[in-house]
């Protein structure tokens, strides 16, 4: 899972992939150059904890999500959106949109006033604006297409000039493509465009040091809001991890930035965890939610997809109540399920297969 960092420029962008990161990116504004830093994090997860502590593997593995900061968007930054960043910002299955909120003498906002409002709107608006041109230029190709004639079939070119015309219509109005309905056939033809508006994003709030969120009512569906310290925390993050809980707890921040954003990009995205268990290893893995059984072996190796017999299925608790397989096995506890099996949060699978 791969999600991108965006926001206005000196938004918190950076401040918040050290949070991530534990790291310590420099904090500089850059003059409007576009430059992505990318990191895999590891996601926290207290049950893989628990099943690693009772199973004592050689390694234990979690899931990964990897976040880009991606500097370079708003007007304000003089970078133009195409090319290298475009095809960057197209990649990210989501987006977590950095929001400023923070005051701060020394670091002025681009815009004059600290406006949290405005500046989603402004995000907002450049998001839109990106897709309706590339919209736009496909309608343009799709027009020379019917013209010429003689490629593919003028029904198809037709509907899909009837689609891009609607989302036209749809992107002019100002509403993003994640809140327009599409038919499993017009998924098909979008499949290969890495349209930014249909994307899931989530706002994250960047508060000062004790700056309470303020109420922000988002102005589009599907969107997850949350808060964040982001300078407080990016400091937290970089202590040792038992000095950061004295700070944490002085602070009264109960939940971490990272296991808050991480949190978010599951929420937005309809994650989902589901574990293995072996002498070896014991790992998480994250599909959708609603993945069936085969689908979810296929996502740990494509063998145990090709060769699917049945899923051993059993939830975490219970497993670790019962503290090993053959127990849950001996006491039945170990349902059998079948490929169309809807594997739900925090599932044990064990994958029978024959290749
Ligand atoms: N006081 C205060 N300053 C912050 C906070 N978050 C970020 N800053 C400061 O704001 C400046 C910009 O932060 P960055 O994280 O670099 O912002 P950015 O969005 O990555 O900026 P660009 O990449 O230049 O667009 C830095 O000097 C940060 O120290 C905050 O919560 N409070
Ligand atoms: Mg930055």
């Amino acid at each position: 899972m791969h999600l991108g960092i965006i926001g206005l420029p000196q938004s918190g962008k950076t401040t918040i992939f050290n949070v991530l990161t534990r790291g310590d990116q420099p904090v500089v504004t850059r003059g409007g150059r576009f430059e992505v830093h990318t990191a895999v994090v590891d996601v926290p997860d207290y049950r893989l904890d628990q099943l690693s502590e009772l199973f004592k593997p050689q390694k234990t593995i979690f899931a990964k999500v990897t976040y880009g900061d991606i500097a370079g968007l708003g007007s304000a930054s003089g970078v133009e959106i195409s090319g290298e960043l475009l095809n960057q910002l197209a990649q990210m299955e989501g987006f977590i949109h950095v929001v400023r909120c923070f005051e701060s003498p020394e670091v002025p906002h681009p815009s004059g006033a600290v406006d949290p409002l405005r500046d989603i709107h402004a995000m907002d608006a450049e998001l839109l604006l990106i897709d309706l041109i590339a919209v736009e230029r496909k309608l343009e190709r799709l027009d020379d297409e019917r013209r010429k004639g003689g490629g593919r079939e003028k029904t198809q070119i037709e509907y899909e000039i009837a689609l891009f015309q609607r989302m036209q219509s749809f992107l002019a109005a100002e509403e993003p493509l994640r809140d327009m309905e599409f038919s499993s056939d017009e998924e098909r033809v979008l499949s290969g465009y890495g349209l930014l508006t249909r994307k899931p994003v989530s706002v994250l709030l960047n508060l000062g040091d004790g700056q309470a969120a303020p109420e922000i009512e988002y102005p589009h569906s599907h969107c997850v809001v949350a808060s964040i310290q982001g300078k407080l925390e990016m400091e937290i993050a970089q202590l040792p991890i038992d000095e950061a809980q004295i700070f944490l707890d002085e602070y009264g921040i109960v939940e971490p930035g990272l296991e808050k954003v991480i949190r978010c990009s599951y929420e937005m995205l309809n994650l989902v965890s589901f574990f293995t268990i072996g002498d070896d290893e014991v790992r998480a893995w994250t599909v959708k939610y609603g993945t069936k059984a085969l689908d979810a072996a296929g996502t740990i190796h494509s063998d145990l997809q090709k060769g699917f017999i049945r899923a051993e299925v059993i939830p975490w608790e219970e497993l670790l109540a019962l503290g090993s397989l053959a127990e849950a096995r001996t006491k039945g506890k170990l349902r059998l399920e079948g490929k169309d099996y809807l594997l739900n949060d925090g599932e044990i699978m064990q994958v029978r297969f024959a290749i």
